[in-house]
């Protein structure tokens, strides 16, 4: 991989597709839902709904901040990373004001009809992230419009959201991030993401509640150095339009001696100090953050671009006393990092993944140099931590792997400090059972499905990119209805990632919007128990199966790979939950031969 003159490839690639298609200015014109916020009218803005006062008001926006010693320009929600920890109730209305404060970007030169490209990197939107609440990425939420536009909110505009929570709805870890497509890479990497915590019958259960919890946000923050002429800041991610970061190398050097450059549309070298192109996860400088802490700091390797030089910092300690037992909630917020965790020396007992609990904790014994979960870009993990009764320090760490593009290397995400007066604190032994997923019988099904999740390399339909990320051989369209299902219906979904030979160069964590579903099989292994997720990383030749019952919403919603750099290419499509089935024609034609030879008779 090493010698691939992605360049070149590029050069060539990019120039037809430039060529081909007519430039167009992409114009966005406030609609009533995006109000200019200097004109907008003074609360309630609609009297036509309940909207009076946001229980939540977010603002995207920049922020100069220090790094473990390096000055960067982060995008994030009210200047803080993560952005505030929202806390509500099933069966709630939250509501929530989206104030958009990032600065204009250019996206001049960037064909609408090319969707797949990263562009409108100031605008935004919100998605409330394993909620089963109405789908709310197209415009007007809850639209089932094959036409509908993704919610796109400028510069100085804001959106009033309002989300129904379901009265079932599990209680326990979701979470928020931008979801705009061309841009939700570039914002999510820079810092915009927070948790969502839903309250519920969890949390009444004694031993739970008598536990002290540790809640771990995990980011990652992707940098390059700023070719601003004064800037304040060291490092940003600031991508021109249309510039690509080039992984495997260039003529130009940076102050560290290490490749830069990129190339536009055109193919075009840019402005040779210009080191900051958008990237499909190899970064110049990235850092790991566990509650906006820096725990772990990558370099781009120029050698070896896929293997990052990598670097331990100083991570967070959690106390604990010797048989104490602690709630721990954690979110792999990280754009493209899958994690397989570990607790040293500690059983860990798994109460939920993904904010849905279990009927009962589950052990998960603690092995070296295996993981007692495995979290992909999105998962959430809730689990107790009954301390050692022999004091000391234990690590919580990212175990190394290699099923990724970049390689990952082990991390310490945290530190248990296990010290002072003994205690022995008691673990559950059931957990409340969740109403909203009964099990899916065999019976319920009314169609199977497979989505293929592969990558082209060097890629066809995406010049610009270089890389084809594609569902079923397709790039993201989003007015493109691929898959229609229906309302209080059943489906069991087959999601493979093929093998390198057939695009499978590695793993792919699979996000659907508006439903969980439950996992029936991972790489044709049945999970010891019932598992409800709303992603779930599929390996590299691998399939998961996986069951979903539609249920409440209706509308146009998205399904795509949570390595965002992935879906904001390409791997992620669209599909409608419609209200009714409608009578198949098939056996229309049945029925209404019955009615004629009933006449006859
Ligand atoms: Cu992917």
């Amino acid at each position: 991989m090493k010698n691939v003159s992605r360049r070149n490839f590029m050069a060539l690639a990019a120039g037809a597709a430039a060529s081909a298609a007519a430039p167009s200015i992409n114009a966005q014109q406030p609609t009533s839902h995006q109000m200019p916020m200097e004109e907008a009218p003074p609360l309630p803005l609609r009297p036509d709904e309940e909207y009076v006062v946001p229980d939540h008001t977010l603002e995207a926006k920049w922020k100069i901040m220090t790094l473990d010693g390096v000055k960067v320009k982060v995008r994030t929600y009210n200047g803080n990373i993560p952005g505030p920890l929202i806390v509500a109730q099933a069966g709630t209305k939250l509501k929530i004001r989206l104030k958009n404060l990032l600065t204009p970007y250019d996206s001049s030169a960037w064909d609408s009809r090319q969707m797949n490209v990263p562009h409108m990197l100031d605008h935004t939107n919100l998605h409330l992230h394993g909620l089963d609440v109405a789908t709310h990425i197209f415009d007007p939420p809850g639209t089932s419009d094959c036409a509908a536009p993704m919610i796109s909110i400028g510069p100085n505009e804001y959106k009033d959201y309002t989300f129904d929570i379901p009265q079932d709805q599990p209680p326990g870890l979701r979470w928020y991030h931008p979801h705009a497509h061309g841009a939700t890479a570039v914002q999510a990497v820079s810092g915009m993401a927070g948790g969502v915590i839903i309250k519920g019958a969890i949390d009444e259960v004694p031993e739970i509640k008598a536990a002290q919890e540790f809640r771990i946000v995990l980011q990652d923050i992707g940098l390059f150095e700023t070719d601003e002429p004064h800037a304040d800041y060291a490092e940003s991610y600031e991508p021109r339009q249309n510039a690509m970061w080039q992984t495997y190398g260039s003529d130009q050097y940076d102050q560290y001696q290490y490749p830069s450059g990129s190339v536009t549309i055109d193919g075009k070298p840019t402005n040779p100090s210009q080191a900051c192109g958008f990237t499909t996860g190899d970064y110049h400088l990235r850092f790991y953050l566990a509650n906006g802490s820096p725990y772990f700091r990558e370099r781009h390797n120029p050698d070896n671009p896929t293997a990052p030089h990598s670097f331990q910092l100083t991570p967070a300690v959690f106390k604990m006393r010797p048989g104490e037992v602690a709630r721990f909630r954690m979110l792999n917020g990280c754009s493209d990092l899958m994690m397989p965790i570990q607790v040293e020396n500690h059983p860990m007992h798994l109460l939920a993944m993904d904010g849905n609990n279990f009927d009962h904790p589950e052990v998960k014994e603690y092995v070296p140099n295996a993981p007692q979960v495995i979290l992909a870009p999105a998962n959430r993990a809730e689990f107790l931590i009954k301390a050692s009764t022999k004091p000391g320090k234990y690590r919580i760490l990212q175990l190394a792997q290699k099923a990724q593009f970049l390689e990952a290397a082990q991390k310490t995400i945290a530190t248990i400090e296990v010290e002072g007066e003994p205690m022995n604190m008691d673990l559950p032994l059931n957990l409340p059972t969740l109403t909203r997923y009964p099990p899916i019988s065999d019976a319920e099904i009314v169609r199977k499905r497979r989505f293929v999740f592969s990558g082209l390399y060097p890629g066809k339909q995406n010049p610009t990119v270089g890389i084809d990320f594609r569902i079923n051989n397709q790039l993201y369209d989003e007015f493109a209805i691929p898959t229609t299902v229906f309302l209080d219906t059943c489906e069991e979904w087959t999601i493979e990632v093929p093998d390198a030979a057939r695009g499978g160069s590695e793993g792919h964590p699979f996000h659907i919007h508006v439903n969980n579903f439950e996992v029936v099989s991972v790489a044709g292994i049945v999970p010891p128990h019932r598992l409800i997720q709303d992603t779930i990383w599929v390996a590299q030749n691998t399939a998961t199966v996986i069951r979903l019952r539609f249920k409440q919403w209706t509308g146009k919603a998205v399904f795509h790979c949570h390595i965002l750099p992935h879906e904001d290419t390409g791997m992620m499509q669209n599909f409608l939950i419609a209200k009714t089935m409608p009578v198949h024609h098939h056996e229309r034609s049945i029925k209404s031969l019955e009615e004629k030879s009933s006449q006859k008779n």
